[in-house]
């Protein structure tokens, strides 16, 4: 069902006085396609689709909540008495009895069924659990979630039987580690561009190439393999090249790895090159269906970027926490620092980004238990949004900490350094954009009843829109915001209806965050076309080329010389 704003969301919502924003395009009717209800798909076309925002979902029933309750507490325990964060960054290694540990409590297989083996958790439920991981330590979250987000995730997403039922039990216990081999030197955001072949022989396929930068590359025995394949045109005929994906085990043969990589931080995660040298891969392995990976490698990942956002809400949490002790106890000038307006207006932002993150990751997770097909737009926002959050709160729990917090002793650098990748692997947060930005727009290609902004552009740029990066950005930048609004409206007026404690705050941080949002998104929507705007984006394309042309910086220095 699509509503037109503003009436049937205010009505359910306090706070329907930001819900005009959301008109950012007019009304556009889609011409015999499904209509979608993914709320980000349909911003895109003027309309606000609230079946999956409104109201603010709940989706575990009393026996999945229970079930949850009793791993949240043994789970946390578990990080504070057991794993110890410094140590493994120290050592660059996760230790044995974390491992171990794991392990033993199921941390492996989250979310594999439990008749193979797993804990069968919904998204909901994993989310709560990597929440705690992510709170104390992401190396570990990394370790786990390039196993079971992205490294098997392939598996039970698009597995046959046989293969679950081959692979699955020893994955869940954590007995074989799994890796995702997308990647490659020449392959990074541009995935498609993979060198890796699989050449059809037989009952077989010959592997051969080369991952770059796999997380549990060196670990792992099973592996999720992209691969270029030659595959005959059902309709023409003709052979071209597509990518396949494959499951492919260590013991196959001719798989061997690289030294650890020296990183700037989730130090304790194994980083390996991973090459495959005539590795024989048996046709069964064949990961949902030859000529397939590119779309399986892309539902992997957006099934697994929650994960993220849910991970990065604990890190936030913890680094707020230390913020708030060292605010509270701190004296400087005779008060203590958490009265001062500066601190005050830190510690209200970190509350908000955390709020709006929490918020997003869990408004997502829902809509995917709830059976959502579309997602991709919400989960690679709620990706972008969190690891950005995450860096600025971190950031900014250093900076109410002073010296303190710069020294490893406090133990927040760490994070800071273990957060930079955040923004930078399962798909860069500028790729992201793009690639939100370029999806909304291209579902809204019929441009005749597309009403402003982005029917503007459409009319402007037609398909050279692709190449309109700058203007791109605004564009995914108002989306994100837009959906940030609304995940957070959602679930304050939720928290009010149901009379929550922390409702009259959570109220307090919505409005707060809808406030400046509104200010953000009429920027950037007012961007898109201002004079002064098109001067800007022009003069630091001239900027950067100038540049590029000279190999660095080009103004002369103030001393001449
Ligand atoms: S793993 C490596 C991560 N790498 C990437 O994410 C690669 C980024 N690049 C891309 O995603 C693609 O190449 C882009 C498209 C998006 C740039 N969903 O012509 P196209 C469809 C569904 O646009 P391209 C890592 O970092 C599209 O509609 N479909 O393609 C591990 C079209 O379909 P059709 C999609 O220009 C880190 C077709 O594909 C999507 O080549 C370890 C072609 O599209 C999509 N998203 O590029 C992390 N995109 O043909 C550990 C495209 O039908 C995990 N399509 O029109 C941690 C987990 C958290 C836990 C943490 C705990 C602490």
């Amino acid at each position: 069902m699509h509503s037109r704003a503003p009436n049937p969301i205010a009505k359910r919502c306090l706070l329907g006085v930001f819900i005009p924003t959301l008109q950012f395009n007019a009304h556009f009717a889609s011409k015999g396609k499904k209509e979608s209800v993914s709320f980000g798909v349909n911003i895109f076309q003027g309309r606000i689709s609230t079946e999956q925002v409104f109201p603010y979902p709940s989706v575990l029933n009393s026996e999945q909540s229970q079930f949850l309750k009793e791993l949240v507490d043994p789970v946390s325990k578990f990080f504070q008495e057991v794993n110890n964060a410094a140590e493994n960054d120290r050592l660059e290694k996760v230790e044995d009895k974390t491992m171990e540990g794991l392990k033993e409590m199921g941390a492996f297989g989250l979310q594999v069924p439990v008749d193979l083996g797993g804990l069968g958790l919904k998204n909901s439920q994993y989310a709560r659990l990597v929440e705690i991981v992510g709170h104390h330590d992401l190396a570990v979250g990394i370790t786990l979630g390039a196993h079971q987000s992205i490294g098997f995730k392939g598996i039970l997403l698009f597995g046959t039987d046989e293969q679950k039922k081959k692979y699955l039990p020893d994955l869940a216990s954590g007995k074989t580690i799994a890796a995702f081999c997308l990647t490659e030197t020449a392959s990074g955001s541009d995935a498609a561009s993979i060198k890796t072949t699989a050449v059809e022989k037989g009952e077989n396929y010959i592997l051969n190439g080369g991952k770059l930068w796999i997380s549990n590359g060196g670990t792992a025995e099973i592996f999720t393999v992209f691969a270029k394949t030659t595959v005959k045109d059902k309709h023409t005929g003709k052979e071209k090249d597509k990518i396949t994906a494959f499951i492919v085990e260590r013991k196959f043969g001719g798989v061997s790895h690289g030294p650890p990589e020296k990183k700037m931080g989730i130090k304790a995660s194994n980083t390996a090159e991973v090459y495959f040298d005539n590795v024989k891969v048996p046709a069964e392995n064949v990961l949902g269906g030859v000529g397939n990976g590119f779309k399986v490698a892309m539902n992997i990942l957006n099934n697994g970027r929650f994960g993220m956002a849910a991970a990065l809400s604990g890190t936030m949490i913890a680094a707020i926490s230390k913020a708030i002790d060292h605010a509270t106890n701190r004296t400087q000038f005779g008060s203590k620092i958490h009265t001062y307006g500066l601190i005050q207006e830190k510690i209200a932002t970190m509350a908000m980004l955390q709020y709006v993150t929490e918020s997003m990751a869990y408004i997502v997770s829902a809509n995917m238990d709830a059976g959502a097909s579309e997602f991709q737009i919400e989960a690679a926002i709620s990706k972008i949004f969190a690891s950005e959050a995450a860096w600025y709160v971190t950031d900014e729990c250093i900076q109410i900490l002073g010296g303190m917090g710069y020294m490893q002793e406090a133990g927040i650098e760490r994070v800071m350094r273990d957060l930079r990748i955040f923004r930078i692997f399962e798909g860069t947060n500028d790729i992201l954009r793009l690639f939100i930005a370029l999806t909304g727009i291209q579902v809204a290609k019929t441009v005749e009843h597309f009403g402003t902004s982005i029917e503007d552009l459409l009319l402007k740029y037609r398909k050279e829109i692709i190449n309109q990066q700058f203007l791109l950005k605004k564009v995914a930048d108002a989306a994100i915001d837009i959906y940030a609004m609304t995940v957070v409206i959602s679930r304050a007026s939720r928290a009010l209806n149901k009379e929550l404690p922390s409702a009259q705050h959570e109220k307090v941080l919505c409005e707060t965050w809808c406030l400046e949002a509104f200010a953000r998104i009429t920027n950037n929507l007012n961007a898109l076309k201002s004079e002064s705007s098109m001067q800007v984006i022009s003069n630091m394309k001239t900027i950067s080329k100038e540049l590029v042309t000279k190999g660095g910086v080009v103004a002369n220095h103030p001393l001449g010389f």
